[in-house]
């Protein structure tokens, strides 16, 4: 059977020459329009990433489509109860990139504590032939909470555990006999932190959690860091409390808008910015180019998913 699949999203050139050499893949972004409605008519695997669109009216395009294969973890782009409703499987690229993103979790959270980009843009300036650099916030022995004790959540613990860090976190439930604190109240976690982490899941359930009342609660030394979704942090809110002081600071590697930041979050030194990188290494994005590639193979030899979306 001719299987044909459809490269919806950017992909590293190293996977897509892959599944062009192995299988019969197809760039919708560069098809016409004519072009398009022929393929979708014939294509029977989409490849997205983590940040891709999927609705129930984009997949109505494409009627004979058995799998959805996701280059990322997240998939709340996608909309999973209409493709499971058409029978459509979705394979996402769990684990491989879990070190990575605590990583970056944890770089973010030392750069905007200890200021380190403003520091940079302060020797760069000239302005340490007339002094030192302002003090900044120790990170060590601190309290972190982190929203969403997942996979990443668990690994950004472990890291915090040898910085001497008090950990206390908010998730849907209570993980059983986690050495971790559990608080049922977001803005009572926020108020015992002083950084708070946001590694939930993005969609419509955590749109806006970390709202005005949360940053409130985080105070003015508090620090956010966001390598989740843009989506969980209510950007509006997130401008008026760095404006205003009702935070002390954010380190933010995801955005509402992607690739469009905001120009109220430039240039501050309390706010470090990173464009949507945090698993953007060769090693890790080797591995999820060969996640990718593997349960695209394990699907046209009939065989089970490697790593499947569970069912809701
Ligand atoms: C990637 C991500 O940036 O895994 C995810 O959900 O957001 C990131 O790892 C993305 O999927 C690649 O475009």
């Amino acid at each position: 059977m001719c299987y044909n699949i459809i490269k919806a999203a950017m992909l590293p050139d190293t996977l897509t020459q892959r599944l062009e050499q192995q299988f019969h893949m197809v760039d919708y972004q560069r098809a016409t329009a004519d072009e398009r409605r022929r393929l979708a008519a014939e294509a029977q695997v989409l490849v997205v990433n983590g940040e891709s669109v999927v609705s129930e009216v984009f997949l109505a395009q494409f009627p004979q489509l058995s799998l959805i294969a996701d280059f990322g973890v997240g998939y709340d782009g996608i909309d999973v109860m209409a493709a499971q409703r058409r029978g459509i499987q979705i394979c996402n690229t769990p684990e491989v990139l879990t070190e990575d993103v605590a990583d970056m979790a944890m770089g973010l959270l030392l750069a905007t504590s200890r200021q380190l980009v403003g520091a940079q843009r302060f020797i760069e300036q000239g302005g340490w032939l007339s002094g030192g650099y302002p003090w900044t916030k120790k990170v060590s022995g601190g309290r972190l909470g982190i929203l969403g004790m997942g996979r990443i959540g668990q690994a950004i613990a472990q890291r915090a555990a040898a910085f001497n860090m008090t950990i206390a976190y908010n998730d849907y439930r209570q993980l059983p006999a986690s050495p971790w604190a559990f608080y049922p109240s977001i803005v009572e976690l926020a108020a015992a932190s002083d950084f708070l982490m946001v590694c939930v899941n993005g969609g419509e359930k955590t749109r806006s959690l970390v709202n005005a009342p949360v940053m409130a609660a985080l105070g003015s030394e508090g620090i956010l860091i966001n390598i989740a979704r843009g989506t969980v942090v209510d950007e509006a809110d997130l401008i008026a409390a760095v404006d205003h002081g009702i935070i002390g600071g954010a380190g933010l590697d995801v955005f509402s808008d992607e690739p469009r930041v905001p120009a109220a979050l430039f240039n501050r030194p309390n706010v470090v910015i990173t464009p949507h990188m945090s698993s953007a290494t060769h090693a890790t994005r080797r591995a999820m180019s060969d996640l990718v590639f593997d349960n695209i193979a394990a699907f046209m030899a009939g065989q089970p998913l490697l790593t499947p979306v569970a069912p809701y």
